[in-house]
């Protein structure tokens, strides 16, 4: 089965999936090991892989040490064109529908179809919405794009129901990686009643109580990095989230 049927199939049935990320540029070769490790003794059912920025040259090589470690599925989360890699499961095609930068709407886009067209991955198109997570993010200054103001449900619920109709197959509800705060509950559960798509939330969940909430307010997927990046061993306790979500 297609990862996004998985998470389709998963969405109807209320199960929940957990997603680590990691960011090339912050993975040092034995801490990945020691993540992949604990990571096949957890609930962990995606690892995303990407980063807004990429300064060194090791995405292809984490991407590798994945595969040949574990059998959990490996998405790229790529923050540029430049983050395609054949030897992972699948891609999410971010649109970046939370901003007006048309580089991050179509642009990187064009330039990367025809690899994408020739390589195995699975593509999934996403609809990626930046919400306000306190602090400025590399994303937000990457892609030179406004976030969505956190107490703005209804320009994200707008925001998402366009990308739902667009035919975006997935929505993503960032607040960015490192971000002080969570996307709130409120948010996500509007959001949630108004498209009938997966959501992928991420950005700041720092502990097990904000990703049950995030789960609660109708999450589908909970990606996770920076956390994990400092304390690896919390992949415990927040993989036991999953159990009560
Ligand atoms: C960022 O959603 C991801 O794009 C994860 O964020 O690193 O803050 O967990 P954190």
């Amino acid at each position: 089965m297609s990862i996004y049927s998985t998470i389709k199939k998963g969405m109807k049935a209320n199960k929940k999936f957990f997603a680590v990320l990691i960011d090339p540029d912050d993975a040092e070769p034995n801490g990945i090991q020691h993540v992949l490790k604990l990571a096949e003794k957890a609930y962990v059912d995606f690892f995303f892989i990407g980063g807004s920025l990429i300064t060194k040259s090791n995405f292809a090589s984490v991407i590798q040490q994945i595969k040949k470690q574990t059998n959990i599925p490996a998405v790229i989360f790529p923050g540029s064109m430049f983050q395609i890699d054949n030897q992972a499961d699948a891609i999410l095609l971010l649109s970046l529908i939370s901003g007006r930068n048309p580089d991050y709407l179509i642009g990187q886009h064009v330039q990367a179809a025809p690899l994408l067209k020739n390589s195995n991955l699975e593509v999934m198109s996403t609809g990626y919405m930046l919400i306000d997570g306190g602090n400025t993010s590399t994303a937000q200054y990457i892609s030179n794009t406004m976030p969505i103001p956190s107490g703005k449900k209804d320009i994200a619920a707008s925001t998402a129901i366009a990308g739902e109709l667009l035919g975006n197959q997935l929505i993503y509800l960032d607040a960015g990686s490192g971000a002080a705060h969570p996307v709130p509950s409120d948010l996500i559960s509007t959001v949630k009643t108004q498209v009938n798509l997966p959501l992928i939330v991420g950005g700041g969940i720092k502990t097990p109580k904000q990703l049950g909430e995030a789960f609660s307010a109708g999450a589908d997927v909970a990606v996770i990095g920076n956390a994990l990046e400092k304390d690896p061993s919390l992949l415990k306790s927040f993989s036991e989230t999953l159990k009560t979500s």
